[in-house]
């Protein structure tokens, strides 16, 4: 008697499992993808897979955030590119005094219902493992913070990220929406490294060069892992009614990872 076994994964509707398998790590397909992930990154800071979300996926995600709407908290700051205190002691124009503008809303982890596509994709432990393959790493974590493990962000008309550097060695995000005009993710691939601050480049891209800037595509349903540490990178202001929404994905390599209560304050309004 033949006896096919059937893997089912709580994600099943939510990825493109047949182009992008990361159900089924065995298989060379899966190999493939994960070398193809990490050539992405080596050669351009940052690995994109367009696509990734199913359509269904992508039209309730875009329906829960509207479901939410009126609970995302909004915030608003002015920040260096480093998120430290301006510091004009080189001069006002140094890229350590430059402020930059940040404005968004955020929909919290503990807001967004366990049935929500994303989230039932962000809590497996395969997306988990794929993440951690790309980045080459023995093992990840997801974030232990209630609030900002995923998020729901909102970039309505004026929103926008100012130019920083994130925090994180690498930041996984998910695109649900793109806006009418604006929105675009500007990013400069290692710009600086653990070595080198490289002051005079990033003094230039906030000077307004191009010359560094690529500016990446962003179509619905792209899975992006970058490297944000080393790449200066932005979100234009959005123009028009209708908003960019996308997710971010946290993770660490330690477990029970989670913002400092200030943290919390300042992008979901609340501490958990
Ligand atoms: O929204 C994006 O595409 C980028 C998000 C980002 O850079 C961040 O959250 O630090
Ligand atoms: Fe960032």
């Amino acid at each position: 008697m033949l006896v096919i076994m059937m893997t089912t994964s709580a994600y099943e509707d939510v990825v493109d499992l047949r182009r992008y398998p990361i159900n089924e790590p065995g298989r060379t397909e899966y190999q493939a993808l994960v070398q193809s992930c990490r050539d992405q990154l080596r050669d351009r800071g940052v690995a994109q897979l367009e696509g990734f979300l199913t359509p269904a996926a992508i039209a309730a995600m875009i329906a829960e955030s509207g479901r939410l709407a009126d609970r995302a908290w909004a915030s608003d700051q002015s920040h260096t590119v480093y998120f430290e205190t301006p510091d004009d002691s080189a001069g006002a124009d140094h890229p350590r005094a430059l402020l930059q503008h940040s404005a968004k809303k955020g929909i919290a982890y503990d807001l967004i219902p366990a049935s929500a596509p994303v989230r039932r994709l962000y809590e497996s432990d395969d997306l988990t493992a794929f993440i951690a393959a790309v980045l080459g790493k023995p093992v990840l974590y997801r974030s232990a913070d209630p609030m900002d493990a995923l998020q729901i962000a909102v970039f309505g008309n004026g929103d926008e990220l100012g130019w920083h550097f994130d925090n994180s060695e690498f930041s996984v995000t998910m695109m649900y929406a793109e806006s009418e005009a604006g929105g675009h993710f500007d990013y400069c691939p290692g710009l600086r490294d653990e070595h080198d601050q490289n002051y005079p480049g990033v003094q230039k891209v906030l000077l307004g060069d191009p010359a560094a800037v690529v500016r990446l595509p962003t179509s619905p349903g792209t899975l992006a892992v970058f490297r944000g540490q080393h790449a200066l990178h932005r979100v234009t202001p959005v123009s028009g009614p209708r908003p960019r929404i996308n997710s971010v994905l946290t993770y660490g390599e330690r477990p029970g990872m989670k913002l400092k209560p200030l943290t919390q304050e300042l992008f979901y309004g609340r501490t958990a």
